[in-house]
């Protein structure tokens, strides 16, 4: 009985340990809202484009070999430098920069890395 608890719960961990969009509900009346990753990679946010709900935490870390920003084209929000990851793979990896807005306003926010403006991204909150 208590193996197969140990296994069920292993499963669920390294479900959520990709890099790609998780959208998860709150639920049982916590006080966290969906929340969303981006990662950024080298010189694209992935995703790139997406619809959220209003409410919404979207949480970006940089993958990426370089610096990059999560940078509003409005008045907004600006991450500054979000540092690479160092290492490279070969050990001694520590985790590169993370940046976390949350969306509480319907609407379309576009969106840029400052040291690469060629990195664009696109957020409809509804
Ligand atoms: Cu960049």
């Amino acid at each position: 009985m208590r193996r197969n608890l140990l296994s069920c719960c292993a499963l669920v961990l390294a479900g959520c340990g990709g890099l790609s969009l998780t959208n998860q509900t709150g639920s049982g009346g916590g006080n966290t809202g969906p929340t969303v990753s981006v990662a950024i990679q080298d010189n694209i946010y992935a995703p790139s484009v997406m619809t959220i709900k209003v409410g919404t935490k979207v949480t970006w870390t940089n993958h990426g070999p370089s610096s990059h920003s999560v940078t509003s084209d409005s008045t907004g929000f600006d991450s500054g430098a979000l540092d690479a990851p160092t290492g490279n793979g070969y050990g001694g990896m520590t985790n590169g920069g993370v940046f976390q807005v949350t969306f509480s306003t319907p609407g379309t926010v576009t969106y840029h890395c400052m040291f690469h403006p060629a990195m664009r991204g696109t957020i409809t909150i509804e």
